[in-house]
């Protein structure tokens, strides 16, 4: 199992305000055209990013500075992500793939080799992430990483201790993966991630196996648990329940650390009275990289690089970090990423959490493909 420990969290940090950023959800442009793009850069640039994953003004900002237009499309899954990009001529000139994903796609042939030469601030980067995740992308040759965090639990204070008497309990994935605890939330609403990739191997280690285990056999003890949990769940989604723990229509989700945190503070603003957090449970959780790439066929080539180099500079890293509360990895942002955000130990997890932190592996074809038939089998209750 592969183990990571950030050596930046234990450096003490001078505390630099970088200034509030609005919450509100990046407006998406239209999504990218078909590659009918002309050879040369058109003075246009088409991003593909996850939603809900980046600070407002950073788009708008890099228009004005470049004088480009960004076509600025939203995804919130690899899989769908990864059959654009293997279907070819997807007309991205920027996409963001997951580590484990970029790997396997690495491997497709999908992206060009990075130009490091164009990339002024690449010196910047964290050299123990990059020596990380040089473990997947070998030679950090086809990517860079944009933001990283975890898998875990985002909960409704209220509905929580209404239920077990204080929040305790989702300091583990007891809560969630036991039957008998699952169910007491079940009439508040419990939404799962939308994603077999990032679920079955956290209910692998929570059951002490491999969670990047291959043996159909082992892979099948989690699906039997999530089936016990099946009756409980009421719906699979990967980006929907920011809003149902914000507008309190969900009160327990397996979800990703800085959508649940944008939760919490969406529903602090509005002054409607839900109190949402996010736990990552003792047994210990995925980490993920979400990186940046440039399809082999991108036609707006000097503006993906602009655009890359735009997103490392420290003060838009930081910036993007206080907006969306996702870690970025670029160290000399740290002083401008808000005290809040970089003493939050569920953003930025103590060494002793980051030893139970487990990265995700490239999966092959079949055990990808075992997993998606399990997955769809415990979606339709067969
Ligand atoms: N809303 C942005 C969520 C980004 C999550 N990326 C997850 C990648 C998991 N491997």
């Amino acid at each position: 199992m592969a183990m990571w420990t950030p050596k930046w969290l234990c450096v003490a940090l001078a505390a630099v305000a970088l200034g509030a950023c609005g919450k509100k959800d990046e407006a998406a442009g239209p999504a990218a055209g078909g590659g009918t793009a002309a050879t040369a850069d058109t003075g246009t640039l088409n991003v593909y990013n996850w939603s809900d994953y980046i600070a407002e003004d950073i788009v708008p900002n890099f228009e004005r500075e470049r004088g480009v237009r960004v076509n600025y499309g939203v995804f919130d899954s690899n899989e769908v992500l990864e059959a654009k990009l293997l279907a070819g001529a997807s007309g991205f000139d920027v996409v963001v793939p997951g580590l484990q994903f970029l790997g396997r796609q690495v491997q497709a042939g999908v992206f060009q080799p990075l130009d490091k030469a164009r990339l002024k601030n690449y010196a910047g980067l964290d050299p123990e992430l990059m020596k990380r995740i040089a473990v997947q992308d070998p030679g950090n040759q086809y990517a860079v990483p944009y933001l990283w965090g975890t898998t875990g639990i985002g909960y409704n204070v209220d509905k929580l201790t209404a239920a077990f008497g204080s929040t305790d309990i989702a300091g583990s994935w007891d809560l969630v993966f036991k039957p008998e605890n699952l169910s007491k939330m079940k009439d508040c609403g419990v939404m799962f991630l939308d994603a077999p990739s990032e679920v079955i191997p956290v209910v692998l280690n929570y059951l002490g196996e491999d969670p990047n285990s291959t043996d159909p056999a082992v892979i099948e003890k989690a699906t039997a648990l999530l089936k016990t949990l099946r009756p409980y769940i009421q719906s699979f989604h990967s980006s929907q329940y920011i809003d149902a723990l914000t507008n309190g229509s969900a009160c327990l989700v397996i979800g990703w650390s800085g959508d649940v945190l944008q939760a919490r503070d969406r529903a602090d603003e509005s002054g409607n009275g839900v109190k949402v957090a996010y736990s990552i449970p003792k047994e210990g959780t995925a980490l993920f990289f979400d990186m940046l790439a440039i399809p082999k066929d991108a036609k707006n080539l000097d503006n993906a690089y602009a655009f890359i180099d735009y997103l490392l500079r420290p003060e838009v890293a930081a910036a993007n970090s206080n907006y969306v509360s996702y870690p970025n990895p670029v160290p000399a942002s740290l002083p401008m990423v808000d005290e809040a955000i970089r003493n939050d130990p569920t953003i930025y997890p103590p060494a002793e959490t980051a030893a139970k932190l487990f990265t995700l592996a490239i999966l092959p074809p079949e055990v990808d493909r075992h997993y998606t038939r399990l997955w769809t089998e415990l979606k339709t209750g067969r």
